[in-house]
């Protein structure tokens, strides 16, 4: 029986950095997440990046106890990533699971803010989106294309699956615990960027409350995008196809 002074404090808030080739990125990221106080810690899922993103978290986390890395080497892909990322989130004991990108989009300086609407609002909210589109948000640093690219996705989004938020591809999330284990995340099945959607469309249907919080997204601050035209319409048809799941009571 391990003694009270040894035994792991359960964190408060654990977020989960999905990341492929973000070696520019990834430490000032950690340390300014870290930074955020005690309670946080933080875990990068790397799929092998060939510029050795998890290399560095590697060496860093052998002093740093708040930083945890999984070294993923098969089954690539943003979504799988999310996954073991939620997943091992919980196992650390997460009372709130905090999801973003590795490359400076998503300010760490909004997650109190995110956090404080997630825990303090009246009705319950299971979910605090970072949104470009609330009232206050900026998506104002992205090339026009990008933007649009932006809309017509939530348009689409919004008609299929009849989420009712503003920005339905919000990667920049705060969970709570139980809405994790309410919509049983480990079972996620989308294997690339539709986990966002996945989730979402996952979350309203279990009709958990959702709110959201402008942020300023930013371009991101080093590398290079994985967004490419094959992923964008592979995105298109992940959400057709969780609507088709819905209709035909596969979800
Ligand atoms: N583990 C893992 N992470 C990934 C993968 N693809 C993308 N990511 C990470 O997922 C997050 C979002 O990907 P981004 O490349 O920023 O995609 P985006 O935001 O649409 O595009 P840009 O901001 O223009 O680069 C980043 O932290 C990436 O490093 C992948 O295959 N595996
Ligand atoms: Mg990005």
């Amino acid at each position: 029986m391990p003694s009270p002074t040894t035994e792991r404090a359960r964190p408060a808030v654990v977020v989960t950095l999905p990341t492929y080739n973000e070696a520019g990125n990834i430490l000032p990221l950690t340390a300014e997440l870290l930074a955020l106080g005690p309670g946080f810690e933080v875990i990068v899922i790397d799929d092998d990046s060939p510029d050795g993103t998890w290399k560095l978290v590697a060496e860093a986390a052998r002093t740093e106890p708040r930083l945890h890395l999984i070294h993923r080497t098969s089954d690539r892909g943003r979504g799988r990533s999310g996954r073991d990322g939620f997943v091992h989130a919980l196992e650390l004991g997460a009372a709130v699971v905090i999801e973003m990108d590795a490359d400076f989009s998503h300010q760490p300086r909004y997650i109190p803010q995110m956090i404080r609407v997630l825990n303090g609002s009246q009705p319950e909210v299971g979910l605090v989106l970072g949104s470009r589109a609330a009232a206050g948000g900026k998506d104002a640093d992205r090339g026009l294309v990008r933007r649009w690219i932006t809309k017509l996705a939530n348009a689409y989004i919004r008609l299929f699956l009849g989420v009712r938020v503003r920005d339905c591809n919000s990667g920049f999330r705060a969970w709570k615990r139980a809405t994790l284990e309410q919509i049983r995340v480990a079972e996620t099945f989308s294997p690339g960027p539709a986990i966002v959607q996945e989730l979402l469309f996952k979350t309203a249907r279990a009709e958990i409350r959702i709110a959201e919080v402008p942020i300023e997204f930013q371009n991101r601050l080093h590398g290079e995008s994985t967004l490419t035209l094959r992923l964008l319409l592979q995105g298109y048809v992940a959400v057709l196809r969780l609507r088709v799941m819905a209709w035909t009571g596969r979800l």
